[in-house]
C-alpha cells in the first residue's frame, strides 16, 4: 500500500512539474528550447546532431557549451555531449553527425585537406569572414555527414551557436548548409533610457532592470538572461543610462555598480556604454565651466575617462544628448557640437572608446520649423568630427512618430559616420498595450532612397557605411525592456527587440522573414498559427498609422505623457510641443506646408526627392499632410476628397484592429493559454483605443472641415468634449508629470 501511495505521489509530482514547466509567462523570449513534437523531424535532428566538438577557449566558449547543451537537451530531449578542446585538430576523426564549432586562428582552418569536396569553398569563404562573422558548411567525408562552423572570434562562435540553435528551433534543414554571415553594422546597440531611481523614461514594462541600489553586492541573475537574449540577436553593446543624463553615474559609487553589470555582459560580447552629462565637470568636479575648449575641463574628462576604464577595461564609450530639450552642451559656451564631441572622443580614443553624439536637437530660441533644425545644425559640421565619433540620427526629422519621412541628414554628411536611432519602446505607438510590429516601419526608412549619390543611395547604405566608405557604422534602438516578467509588457513587443537586433545585423532581411523566425521560436512552428499571426504583425503598423496619424499627420498625441489623441493641444511650454503647430487645421484645409511657400523643409532633401515631396501631385499620400496643406476637398488618388479620405483611413485603422482580433481568436488552442489570453485582452484595449483615436481626431478636425462623417460609417460613440476630458497624466514613462 505504501508502495502504491508513493507511486501515486511521484506521478502527481510529475504532473505538477510538467504543468509548471509548460506555463508560459514570456520570460524565455525566443530562446525557448521546447522539445520538437514532430517525431520524424525529431529523429532527423537526432541523427544529424550526434556529438558536438567545440574548439577554442575563453569565457564565450564556456557559454556556447552551456547554451548548446541546454538547447539540445530541450529541443531533442536528449543529452548531446559538447566536447571542448583548444588548438588545431588536423588529426581529428570526424564521425557521422558531428558538428564542429571552431574558432579559427591566423593559421586558418584547423582541418587540412581532409574536408572532401567542401575544402575550396570553405577556404574561399573563410577569407571573407569578418571578426564577428561565422561560416557554416555541411560536408561529407566517406559517407559521413559533418557540419563545420567556423568563426574568427569568441563573439563569432557565440553568434554561430545561436544561429545553429535557431535553425533547429525553426525546423530548418541543417544537413545541407552553406552559410556565410557577417554583421552589416559594427555597433549594434540598445539605448536604455533608465534612471538611477529605476524609473524608465518612456518605459512601459515596469521599472528598470538595473537594480542600482543593490549593485554591486547583488547581481541579479536577470542580467545574464538579458545578455543571452541580446547576444542571440547579435546586439553587442548597451547604453545603460538615460540620454537625459545624470552626472552621478560617473562617480566611483556608480562605476563600481556599472563594472558589476559589465562583468556579466562581457562574456556575451556585449560592451557597456554610458550617457555623459555635459555639465559633469561643474556638477561633479566643482569647475566653474564645462567649456570643451577649457584646459581644466578637458583634463577633468580625461581623468574621468581613465578612471572609468579602471573599472571597465573594455568600456564602449559615451552617448550624448547635448543642447537639446534643456540638456547642457557645448553651445552653452558658444562651442559647436563637434567641439563638444571631439573633446570626449579624444580622451576615449586612448582606450578604443567611441562617442555617439545625438543629432536630436532643436533650439529654444530658433523660430524655425522643428523638422529642419537638426539638419541646419549638423550639416555644416560634416568633416569636423574625430574618427571615433558617430552622429546618431533618429529615423525621422521630428520624433519617432508612427510615420515620418526619412531624416534629411541621411546622405547629407558624407564625411561623418551616421548611426541610426530607432525607438523600440512604443512612445507614440500605443505603449506596451498595442500590438505594433515595428520592423515594417524600420524597413520603410532603411529602404528609402536618399539619392545622395544618385539612385540606390538608400538610408541603409548610409547606415552600414557602404555609401561613403565609412570605417565604423552602427544602429541603436531605444529599449522597451523593463522589470515585467516578460521583459517588454506586451508579448509581441518582444518581437521589436528581436527585430532591432536582426536588422542591425542584416538590414536586408525582410520584416516577414524576421516575423517568421521570431514567431516560430517564441510561439510555435504550427503553420496554422504562423500564417495568420504573421499577417497580423505585418499589417499592424499600418493599422496604427491609420487610427492615429494617417496621411502624414504627426505629433497630435496627448501632451507630456504622449498617450492617446490630443489634436486639440494648443498650449505647451513651447509652440512646437503643441499639436496645432503640426496639423495646422483650419477652414481651408489641413497639414504643414513644408514646400517653398511654407518652411521649405523639402529643400533639405536631394533631388529628385525634393521635387517628389514638394509637389502634392507626386508626394506619396502617406506623407501628404507632412509636406502640404491641401484643402478639404482636394481630390485624392482614390477619387475621394481629402476629408473623406481622412475618415476612410481612420475607420480603416479600426477595422484592421478588428481583423487582428479575429485572426488572433482563431489561434486559440494553437499556443499556450497564458499568452493567448494575455494578447487577446490587450487587443481588446487596442480596439477601444483605436476607436478613441479615430473618434477624437475626426470630431476635432470636423470642426474645421465642416463636413459630415460619411453615412456608411458608424457614429463616434463619445463627444469631442468627452475625449478631451480623458486624463492620462499618470500613464507610465512620463517622468515630468505633476
Ligand atoms: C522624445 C521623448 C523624450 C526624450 C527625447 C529624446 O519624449 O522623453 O528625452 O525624445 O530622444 O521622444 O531625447
Amino acid at each position: 500500500m505504501r508502495f502504491l501511495l508513493s507511486i501515486i505521489f511521484v506521478q502527481i509530482l510529475y504532473i505538477i512539474t510538467c504543468c509548471v514547466a509548460t506555463a508560459e509567462d514570456g520570460y524565455d523570449l525566443w530562446l525557448r528550447y521546447n522539445k520538437i513534437t514532430d517525431q520524424q523531424l525529431l529523429e532527423h535532428y537526432k541523427s544529424a546532431v550526434h556529438r558536438i566538438e567545440l574548439k577554442g577557449s575563453g569565457p564565450a566558449v564556456q557559454i556556447v557549451k552551456e547554451e548548446l547543451e541546454n538547447g539540445m537537451k530541450g529541443l531533442l530531449g536528449q543529452i548531446v555531449p559538447v566536447n571542448v578542446s583548444s588548438g588545431s585538430s588536423k588529426n581529428d576523426t570526424l564521425q557521422n553527425g558531428t558538428i564542429v564549432f571552431a574558432i579559427i586562428d591566423e593559421n586558418g582552418i584547423p582541418f587540412s585537406d581532409n574536408l572532401g569536396g567542401g575544402f575550396p569553398e570553405i577556404r574561399e569563404k573563410s577569407a571573407k569572414l569578418k571578426d564577428e562573422g561565422f561560416l557554416m558548411k555541411s560536408i561529407e567525408i566517406q559517407g559521413n555527414n559533418i557540419l563545420l562552423i567556423f568563426a574568427k572570434s569568441e563573439a563569432g562562435i557565440l553568434y554561430s551557436a545561436f544561429h545553429f540553435l535557431k535553425l533547429i528551433q525553426t525546423h530548418q534543414n541543417i544537413t545541407d548548409l552553406s552559410v556565410l554571415e557577417n554583421p552589416k553594422t559594427d555597433y549594434r546597440l540598445l539605448n536604455h533610457w533608465d534612471n538611477p531611481d529605476r524609473t524608465v523614461e518612456r518605459g512601459y514594462a515596469g521599472f528598470s532592470i538595473w537594480e542600482w541600489h543593490k549593485l554591486p553586492g547583488y547581481v541579479s541573475p536577470r542580467y545574464k538572461d538579458y545578455a543571452r537574449a541580446n547576444a542571440s540577436v547579435g546586439i553587442n553593446g548597451t547604453v545603460l543610462t538615460n540620454v537625459n543624463a545624470n552626472a552621478r553615474v560617473l562617480t566611483p559609487q556608480y562605476l563600481g555598480k556599472i563594472a558589476a553589470i559589465a562583468d556579466v555582459l562581457r562574456p556575451y560580447a556585449i560592451k557597456v556604454y554610458l550617457t555623459a552629462r555635459f555639465s559633469a565637470p561643474v556638477e561633479l568636479g566643482g569647475l566653474k565651466t564645462a567649456d570643451p575648449l577649457n584646459k581644466e575641463v578637458r583634463n577633468w574628462w580625461k581623468t574621468k575617462i581613465d578612471e572609468i576604464y579602471k573599472y571597465v577595461p573594455d568600456f564602449g564609450g559615451f552617448l550624448v544628448k547635448a543642447n537639446s530639450e534643456g540638456q547642457p552642451g557645448p553651445q552653452n559656451y558658444e562651442r559647436s557640437h563637434a567641439e563638444g564631441a571631439n573633446m570626449l572622443a579624444e580622451a576615449l580614443d586612448n582606450h578604443g572608446g567611441i562617442v555617439m553624439w545625438r543629432a536630436f536637437v532643436y533650439s529654444f530660441d530658433e523660430n524655425e520649423d522643428r523638422a529642419k533644425q537638426a539638419y541646419n545644425e549638423f550639416k555644416p559640421l560634416d568633416g569636423k568630427f574625430r574618427d571615433n565619433v558617430m552622429v546618431q540620427v533618429k529615423n525621422g526629422p521630428i520624433d519617432f512618430q508612427p510615420r515620418e519621412p526619412f531624416h534629411p541628414l541621411f546622405g547629407a554628411m558624407p564625411k561623418t559616420p551616421l548611426m541610426m536611432e530607432f525607438q523600440i519602446t512604443q512612445e507614440y505607438l500605443g505603449f506596451a498595450t498595442h500590438l505594433v510590429y515595428l520592423a515594417s516601419m524600420w524597413k520603410e526608412c532603411l529602404e528609402s532612397d536618399t539619392y545622395a549619390k544618385g539612385e540606390g543611395s538608400t538610408v541603409a547604405t548610409v547606415i552600414d557605411g557602404s555609401l561613403y566608405n565609412k570605417n565604423i557604422s552602427g544602429m541603436a534602438g531605444v529599449s522597451n525592456i523593463g522589470a515585467d516578467r516578460n521583459w517588454t509588457g506586451h508579448p509581441f513587443a518582444q518581437s521589436n527587440w528581436y527585430a532591432l537586433g536582426r536588422l542591425a545585423w542584416d538590414h536586408t532581411l525582410t520584416e516577414a522573414e524576421i516575423a517568421d523566425e521570431w514567431l516560430r521560436m517564441t510561439f510555435s512552428n504550427n503553420k496554422d498559427f504562423i500564417a495568420p499571426v504573421k499577417e497580423i504583425m505585418l499589417f499592424s503598423r499600418e493599422a496604427s498609422v491609420n487610427y492615429m496619424t494617417p496621411l502624414g499627420l504627426h505629433h497630435i498625441m496627448g501632451e507630456g505623457h504622449h498617450y492617446g489623441p490630443g489634436p486639440w493641444v494648443d498650449q505647451a511650454a513651447r509652440e512646437d510641443w503643441t499639436s496645432v503647430y503640426y496639423h495646422r487645421a483650419d477652414e481651408n484645409g489641413i497639414g504643414f506646408d513644408r514646400t517653398k511657400t511654407g518652411s521649405n523643409a523639402v529643400s533639405q532633401y536631394y533631388k529628385p526627392v525634393e521635387e517628389k515631396f514638394g509637389d502634392p501631385g507626386s508626394c506619396p499620400e502617406k506623407f501628404l499632410l507632412w509636406f502640404h496643406h491641401p484643402d478639404w476637398d482636394y481630390t485624392m488618388n482614390s477619387g475621394r476628397t481629402l476629408w473623406e479620405e481622412l475618415c476612410h483611413k481612420y475607420y480603416k485603422g479600426v477595422s484592421m484592429v478588428r481583423d487582428m482580433q479575429e485572426k488572433w481568436n482563431a489561434a486559440e488552442g494553437l499556443i499556450d493559454r497564458e499568452r493567448f489570453v494575455h494578447v487577446k485582452s490587450l487587443l481588446a484595449i487596442q480596439l477601444e483605443e483605436a476607436e478613441m483615436w479615430r473618434n477624437a481626431c475626426l470630431l476635432y478636425f470636423q470642426q474645421f472641415s465642416g463636413r459630415p462623417i460619411p453615412k456608411q460609417y458608424e457614429k463616434p460613440s463619445g463627444s469631442l468634449e468627452f475625449y478631451k476630458k480623458l486624463d492620462f497624466r499618470y500613464a507610465p514613462g512620463n517622468l515630468h508629470c505633476e
